[in-house]
């Protein structure tokens, strides 16, 4: 892709993609995995039981997301 004006961030992530990197998906992941880590967290640190029942599910969740996150770029993997 070529860049059409200076500094074109969205030409720049098209040549990173080009190359392997995906970014956007990379992020969603990360972001993804420190949510559940940190509700996880809170859920062991805070006085009520129920957010705990919530937590023993989240694995289940963390793969259902990841499955949806990886449909932002059209292709698997
Ligand atoms: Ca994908």
């Amino acid at each position: 892709m070529e860049i059409k004006e200076a500094y074109d961030v969205k030409a720049l992530g098209a040549k990173l993609e080009a190359k392997g990197l995906d970014l956007a998906e990379v992020a969603a992941t990360i972001v993804l995995e420190e949510v559940l880590e940190w509700v996880a967290e809170s859920a062991a640190k805070s006085t009520t039981p129920f957010d705990d029942i919530v937590a023993t599910i989240l694995p289940l969740v963390k793969t259902e997301v990841l499955k949806q996150i990886d449909k932002i770029d059209g292709e698997a993997g």
